[in-house]
């Protein structure tokens, strides 16, 4: 890896210019440590280019000096993978500054953004052209669309609309040698040859540098309801979506499960949140139906699916909300579990996904294993279960200190992992591998699998440049 000179630091201001070039170590810090401050890296340089032709410029200057690249979107990543390493020879290209959305397309129901555009302006502007752009998670005021991209994100609408790689047509990418490769097709259609922007979603900035895509949009919607559901067991979750997918069809939209350790995190640390029973129960999921009509019979179908759940005793208790301010006080209690975990000391994130039928026999079999291992620790596991995907994440047993906790982290992750790896699933399933998980993937993934991707990174990167140590 080379070294930042003056001179390569005077030819890239001239391509980004004053205001795309941060050098002062103050200014640079935000860029160096990630969301939960779980990660910190020094860099010799942050760029910030404003356009494709600069992202180009920059990425071939540095790769002819041979100075590693760590892209940069949001920052809101969880696996450290936007993180620069401690050497401090690392550049920082940030892609805040690419923020136009270069064309709105309502005939062929896409929109094409560029990477720095936060998914929360996206949705904005899928709205204000009267559609649906359906990504929607927590950070979604902080990620960019190249991050989700990058990560191949999920959220909470991927099992009615999928998870960005569903949610794309085309992107748009610089090449580790500088090129630029334009793949902003907004066909439906195109079978020539290899799929290659999926090369590219879910590549973590290992393989080039998303500048721009083409992502589809949706009919918007028009009438939703939504309810909070107290359960007794997980199995109850998983026959209660059989339930209301059956009823409903494509209008379940979300179905998030919380078990009550997260809910008592979310009601101690989050303002503003309260527990809509008075009864305390194991286990809770956060449903909500929603259609494209205007008065589509939503409520008569949701309370056909709980009555039906209250007599095979699959529900404890229900409340649905009666109108907007309730039905955001209900995604504020969901959306804040991740910001609580932080108010309990370090939080262990296993965002793992098994097949959805497995989902309670991964919780009895990982919570029994665990408890017998490491007496106290917490579990606060909650997710998407329509995709099988459980964020099973550890806090340290109450009135414990960081240390120690943080020193059995690799112990109890080979736990989680094992059992994930017993029922089929994944170490990872949405939020990426980044520098969290590269070792984990190491053991728990194909060794042809690996494999392939390492052909694949050295045909693309064979300097190596493109994120180094994240992914691979
Ligand atoms: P960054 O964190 O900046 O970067 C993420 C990765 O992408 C890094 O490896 C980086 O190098 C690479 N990268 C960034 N931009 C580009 C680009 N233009 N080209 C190439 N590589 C690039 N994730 C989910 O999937 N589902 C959730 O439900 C979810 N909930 C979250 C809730 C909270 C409160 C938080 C803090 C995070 C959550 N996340 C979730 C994780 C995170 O928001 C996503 O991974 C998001 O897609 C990251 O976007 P970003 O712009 O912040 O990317
Ligand atoms: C979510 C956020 C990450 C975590 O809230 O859906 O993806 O585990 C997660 O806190
Ligand atoms: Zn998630």
């Amino acid at each position: 890896m080379g070294r930042l000179t003056e001179t390569l630091t005077k030819s890239l201001e001239n391509v980004v210019g004053e205001a795309g070039l941060i050098r002062d170590s103050e200014r640079m810090q935000s860029y160096l440590s990630d969301w939960r401050n779980a990660y910190r890296g020094e860099a010799a340089l942050v760029v910030r280019p404003a356009s494709t032709a600069e992202v180009a410029e920059v990425v071939r200057l540095c790769a002819q000096a041979g100075i590693a690249l760590v892209p940069q979107g949001g920052n809101t990543g969880l696996c450290g993978g936007s993180i620069p390493d401690a050497s401090g020879d690392q550049v920082v290209l940030s892609l805040t500054r690419m923020t136009q959305i270069r064309q709105v397309d309502p005939g062929n129901e896409t929109i094409t953004v560029e990477a720095g555009v936060i998914l929360q302006r996206l949705q904005e502007a899928a709205a204000e052209a009267g559609r649906l752009f359906p990504l929607s998670l927590g950070a979604e005021g902080s990620c960019t669309v190249g991050g989700n991209l990058a990560t191949n994100a999920g959220g909470t609408a991927v099992l009615r609309y999928g998870n960005m790689r569903d949610l794309t047509l085309g992107v748009e990418v610089v090449l580790p040698d500088g090129r630029i490769w334009n793949g902003l097709r907004g066909l439906r259609k195109d079978n020539t040859g290899y799929d290659l922007k999926q090369l590219f979603i879910g590549s973590e900035g290992t393989l080039g540098i998303i500048t721009a895509a083409v992502l589809k949009l949706y009919p918007a919607v028009r009438s939703r309801t939504t309810a909070w559901v107290a359960l007794p067991s997980t199995q109850a979750a998983v026959d209660l979506i059989g339930r209301m997918r059956g009823l409903c069809g494509d209008r379940l939209t979300g179905f998030e499960l919380m078990s009550r350790q997260s809910v008592e995190f979310v009601l101690r640390h989050v303002a503003g949140c309260n527990d809509p029973f008075a009864e305390v129960h194991p286990w809770y999921v956060l449903i909500e139906l929603s259609d494209t009509l205007l008065d589509a019979p939503l409520n008569e179908m949701l309370e056909n699916g709980l009555g039906e759940a209250f007599e095979q005793g699959e529900a404890l208790d229900a409340v649905v909300a009666g109108n907007e301010t309730q039905v955001a006080a209900l995604w504020k209690m969901r959306e804040g579990i991740s910001e609580a975990q932080n108010h309990e000391g370090p939080s262990l994130k296993h965002d793992i996904s098994v097949p959805v039928s497995s989902i309670p026999a991964f919780i009895e079999t990982a919570d029994q294993q665990l408890q017998a291992a490491f007496p106290g620790v917490r579990i606060v596991a909650y997710g998407h279960v329509g995709d099988g995907n459980l964020h099973y994440n550890i806090s340290k047993p109450v009135g414990s200190e960081d240390a120690p906790f943080k020193a059995q982290a690799e112990a109890i992750m080979h736990v989680i992992y094992d059992v994930t790896r017993a029922f089929a699933g994944s170490i990872s399933a949405e939020h990426g591998l980044g520098q969290a998980k590269r070792e984990a993937a190491r053991r728990y993934k194909d060794p042809l699998d690996l494999e392939l991707m390492r052909t694949l990174k050295q045909a693309l990167d064979p300097a190596g440049l493109m994120n180094p140590g994240k992914l691979l």
